[in-house]
């Protein structure tokens, strides 16, 4: 089958569908049908030739016999697709035309769209703008993930609180984009014994007899590639039971408990865990983890198979990438099934399964390193708990060849941790048994060498690589920003949209006061949108004229939105009480969810809530200062602020953040960086230069001295006056009248908790920074140059970028165009 060209879009054809899905799928009329139906409609007749450029992408010979990368992720934060596909598919312009001419206005139909919130945060969208890369640069892929029924749960605020609820991201008439594989579906087991056994040959074997089986059902999500026919598969793995799940108990008449147990099987793909940067360990989790594997793995055989290739072959042509260790244990998985379905020796077994799987790391948090009791693993999988033992035994032989005698060593790189109980490492798991290991940004990459695996780095040299992360620019500029978009197409073309780094074409402009001007008026139209948007949905009046100070990342003690707090509160107390004190009008936006059972991170968001609340109707401040606290991040609402965004808040403690990508976006979308030394902003500041970013704190060897001296919060409390007074301020009842000490436990935490990410610390140097921020703004010309050069200088982090260092350096992988 050959692809159809989007291009030639036949647009009676096109109305004809829409028309015919309004009646056949959603049974109403033309004349009836409210924008819900339209949009669905709409998105069924364009899925048409998606699900067509599937097939035929899959069912290409080039890309049946090319080298493949399979990525494994529990999570992939794709946000809505229909805005992004029309764009990918070359068709904004056409379908808002065949729209309107039905009276329907496109922009309020894509507002229609849920946001599928299948991730957590950073991790679960990189997922998503690698898949939107691979399909641009036409690296055949498949994305393997979850087909949770309730994404990342949907957040409101109470009196300021967080509250939680359960986040439907499909309609009941189904999602128009995604299309069912019944006949990819997979049966994966759990628990059961081991069994040893004699085969025909007279050799010892040994076999897993799982206690249960449940069945994998496919679900394919289209990643169409931009400007070309290649649409890979997002392939999502539904649970379900597989029916009838126990004659016997029906026999018995024991109808509920056999019902009852299908229920729980079907139950696994239920709901997407919510934490971020955090280990639970609960079983449920671990059974998600091996249910994604086992099909996952089964299917890349499958079509490693059915193209004809022998399983010898499976490491020429398959790559799998590991997004962090949730997946690892797809390394079992693979070796298991080599080793008792296919007879392999472990050598060979290994051989191919070692040079298949590459792994990154996302995070040097301990908190947020993943490791399973042994009793645990060895029920729900005892055959791959013996595997794991098997590469842990060569795993200790090696290091002990290497380091003889030495017990600290064995101890360090064993995956199996000693301990009160024993427990399965699984970073450890990851090195020792993939051919690549990566961080996502220079310095994470750097401390993963020296901090997190130093002796791995000498007994594997070669093995650790950088890749630094990315975001997509068809999503974070050319779709988010469209006006930005255009102006940037007026003066350098189109083609920084496939090749971002073509954006340094506008560094020629920075000083053109005609283009200073123009960028500005496109920032002030963004603001006013966001603006809009904040005075329809929150009921808030802001001032587009103030800047905007965004930070919109998950809540986190690391990311210290406690810190940004701060300095809101000394500006509150500076604007009240010191007649002299003049600023810049300021608008400080949040957004962030809290997982449900991080408490302080409940705290701190109930403690701006209650700033904001205080601030904002202040008739002494009036527009001056105000705070707004956006409820229910999610990536359609990161497409609205990002634009929106002055100023860029990445004040994580150095050495915390692995890379970050909101930096990015913001950066790129012309927003200035008030950082720390951390993550990537180390590189965006190398590429936007000194001058044009504001980086303060302290940096990661004075992180770590100053703890291992012994940090004392109240070294900086005593001594400094501005500090203690902001801090105190949230002691009383100032912002919970009649309530004192309601926000105690954020101030606690910086206190006699012992403020373990280094606020205080950072605080004066902080505010100076802000300071310098207030005075460069006052100074509109000089800030547009700033804004013009951020966007033209971080051309870097496209994620088209990044998927070409893992091919090039990783997966060796070659462009298949069709
Ligand atoms: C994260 C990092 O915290 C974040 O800095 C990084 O940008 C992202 C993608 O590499 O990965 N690691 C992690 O566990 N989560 C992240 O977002 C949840």
């Amino acid at each position: 089958m050959k692809s159809t060209v989007n291009k030639r879009f036949n647009k009676t054809a096109f109305q004809a569908a829409v028309n015919k899905y309004l009646v056949t799928k959603l049974a109403t009329l033309p004349e009836q049908a409210d924008a819900h139906a339209w949009r669905l409609a709409m998105e069924y007749a364009l899925a048409e030739t998606t699900t067509m450029n599937l097939l035929a992408t899959e069912q290409d010979p080039k890309i049946k016999n090319a080298r493949s990368v399979n990525y494994l992720s529990l999570e992939f934060l794709i946000g809505r697709l229909t805005g992004n596909n029309l764009i990918s598919m070359g068709l904004y312009e056409e379908v808002t035309v065949a729209m309107a001419e039905f009276g329907q206005n496109l922009t309020d139909l894509l507002e229609e769209e849920r946001d599928p919130a299948l991730g957590n945060g950073g991790l679960g969208r990189l997922a998503a703008c690698f898949m939107d890369s691979l399909a641009a640069e036409e690296y055949p892929a498949v994305g393997y993930g979850l087909h949770y029924e309730y994404g990342l749960f949907k957040q409101s605020f109470n009196d300021g609180r967080q509250q939680e609820a359960p986040d439907v991201w499909r309609d009941e008439t189904g999602y128009p984009w995604e299309v069912i594989r019944p006949e990819l579906a997979q049966k994966v087991g759990f628990y059961g014994k081991v069994e040893e056994y004699t085969d025909n040959d007279g050799l010892n074997q040994r076999r897993w007899l799982p206690g249960l089986q449940v069945e994998g059902m496919a679900w394919d999500l289209p990643i169409v590639g931009y400007n070309n026919n290649s649409v890979y598969p997002l392939r999502l793995w539904e649970c379900r039971a597989l029916a009838p799940f126990s004659l016997e108990r029906f026999d018995e008449g024991n109808y509920v408990a056999a019902q009852a147990s299908h229920i729980q099987a079907g139950n696994l793909t239920k709901v997407l865990y919510p934490n971020d940067n955090h280990d639970k360990g609960k079983e449920l989790r671990l059974m998600q983890q091996y249910f994604h594997c086992a099909c996952s793995v089964a299917d890349i055989l499958r079509r490693h198979q059915a193209a004809g290739h022998s399983i010898l072959d499976l490491a020429k042509l398959e790559s799998i990438q590991l997004n962090d260790t949730h997946p690892t244990i797809a390394i079992p998985e693979l070796l298991r099934i080599l080793l008792d379905e296919h007879h392999l020796s472990w050598d060979d077994a290994w051989a191919i399964s070692s040079k298949t799987f590459a792994y990154t790391n996302h995070t040097l948090l301990p908190e947020a390193l993943e490791t399973w009791g042994e009793q645990l693993m060895t029920t729900l999988l005892p055959r791959h708990m013996e595997i794991i033992f098997d590469i842990n035994l060569r795993l200790m032989g090696e290091v002990a060849h290497k380091w003889p005698g030495d017990i600290e060593k064995l101890r360090k790189l064993s995956i199996i941790q000693e301990g009160d109980e024993r427990r399965v490492r699984m970073a450890n798991l990851c090195v020792a048994s993939t051919y690549a290991v990566n961080g996502v940004a220079a310095m994470h990459t750097e401390l993963v060498k020296r901090d997190l695996f130093p002796e791995f780095n000498e007994l594997f040299p070669g093995r650790l690589h950088n890749v630094t992360n990315g975001v997509t620019p068809r999503r974070w500029l050319k779709f988010c920003n469209p006006k930005l978009s255009a102006l940037i197409s007026s003066k350098i073309g189109t083609g920084w949209i496939k090749d971002l780094g073509q954006l340094q074409k506008l560094e020629k402009f920075a000083d053109d006061s005609q283009f200073q001007m123009d960028f500005m008026c496109v920032k002030k139209a963004n603001k006013q949108r966001l603006t809009d948007w904040v005075a329809e949905n929150m009921g808030l009046t802001i001032n587009p004229d103030a800047i905007f100070d965004v930070q919109i990342k998950r809540l986190h003690e690391y990311k210290r939105q406690h810190l940004n707090l701060l300095h809101i509160l000394s500006l509150y107390h500076r604007l009240i009480n010191d007649a002299d004190f003049k600023m810049q009008p300021r608008v400080f936006i949040f957004a962030s969810k809290a997982a449900p059972g991080y408490e302080l991170a409940k705290e701190i968001i109930f403690a701006i809530n209650k700033v904001a609340e205080k601030i904002n109707n202040d008739p002494r401040i009036g527009d001056t200062l105000k705070v707004v606290f956006i409820p229910d991040y999610r990536v359609s609402l990161a497409e609205i602020i990002i634009p929106a965004a002055d100023v860029s808040e990445q004040i994580s403690t150095a050495g915390k953040e692995a890379s970050g990508t909101g930096n990015m976006k913001m950066a790129l979308n012309g927003a200035l960086t008030v950082g720390t030394m951390d993550g990537a902003n180390v590189e965006i500041r190398e590429e936007v230069g000194d001058d044009n970013i504001f980086i303060f704190g302290l940096n990661v060897d004075e992180v770590q001295a100053l703890q291992a001296k012994g940090y004392n919060p109240y070294d900086y409390y005593n001594s400094d006056q501005l500090l203690r007074t902001s801090l105190d301020l949230l002691a009383g009842d100032e912002f919970t009248p009649g309530q004192p000490g309601l926000l105690n436990a954020t101030r606690h935490s910086l206190l006699a908790g012992g403020d373990p990410y280094l606020v205080l610390a950072d605080f004066a140097d902080y505010v100076q920074a802000q300071g310098r921020i207030d005075k460069q703004y006052g100074d509109q010309k000089s800030w547009a140059k700033m804004a013009i050069l951020n966007t033209a200088r971080n051309g870097k982090f496209s994620s088209d970028r990044s998927i070409r260092d893992y091919a090039n350096n990783i997966w060796q992988l070659n462009a298949v165009s069709r």
